[in-house]
């Protein structure tokens, strides 16, 4: 059984979509990040940088005690290779799912956060901010439309963990200000994981 900490926000999305896909029992335990839960010494120790998303694991593959993991990408990478699912076998394959996972978490997540954050959130209108992660937000997007015109799916032919890593900010387009008429390669990606079941049931969810 895996405990999954979670809030209904992109980087929460992708844990339950991975575990919707395969079909992993899990429980959800909410961690409200508008009133600082996230802050708490129990969420703390199993996820030191504050934030969401985390998991416990009480059946790892040693079976030895349970392992707790912190960061979006080292959860889908240890439950890819907990499960053998998602992530190819094919070397070849398998690291280019790799390359587009740590470049959703290093950069697509990231830059597209801080574009939500100065264009929703900010206390005061800082033109020069909106416009360097708005810049940077479409260069990112354009970059994700580049590669799905030559690939079904963001690593090469079948959909991984990097598809999944992508897919919930990449769906939240209309708030980044980006009008996907300009990417119709993203478009179509992002209808096709849409009509998962696993991914429709990971957002009735919460
Ligand atoms: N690099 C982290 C980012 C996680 C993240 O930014 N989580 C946000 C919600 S989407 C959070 O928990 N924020 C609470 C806070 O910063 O205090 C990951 O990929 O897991």
């Amino acid at each position: 059984m895996i405990d999954l900490y979670y809030a209904p926000t992109p980087n929460g999305y992708k844990i339950s979509l991975f575990l919707e896909e395969v079909g992993l029992p899990y429980t959800i335990y909410p961690v409200n990040i508008g009133t600082g839960e996230q802050f708490k010494p129990e969420f703390l120790a199993i996820s030191p940088n504050n934030k969401i998303p985390a998991i416990v694991d009480h059946q790892p593959a040693d079976g030895g005690e349970h392992i707790s993991i912190f960061e979006s990408g080292a959860i889908l990478l240890y439950l890819a290779n907990k499960t053998g699912q998602l992530l190819s076998k094919d070397v070849r394959e398998r690291n280019q799912q790799l390359q587009w996972l740590f470049w959703q978490v290093a950069g697509f997540g990231p830059m597209l956060g801080q574009n939500h954050h100065f264009n929703h959130y900010a206390s005061e209108v800082v033109p020069y901010a909106i416009n360097r992660y708005m810049e940077e937000s479409r260069r990112l997007v354009n970059v994700l439309n580049t590669q799905l015109e030559k690939t079904p799916y963001l690593g090469g032919n079948e959909y991984s963990i990097a598809d999944i890593a992508t897919y919930p900010w990449a769906r939240c387009h209309e708030h980044q200000k980006i009008n996907l008429n300009d990417y119709p390669a993203v478009e179509k990606w992002l209808e096709k994981i849409e009509q998962r079941p696993a991914t429709q049931t990971a957002y009735n969810n919460g």
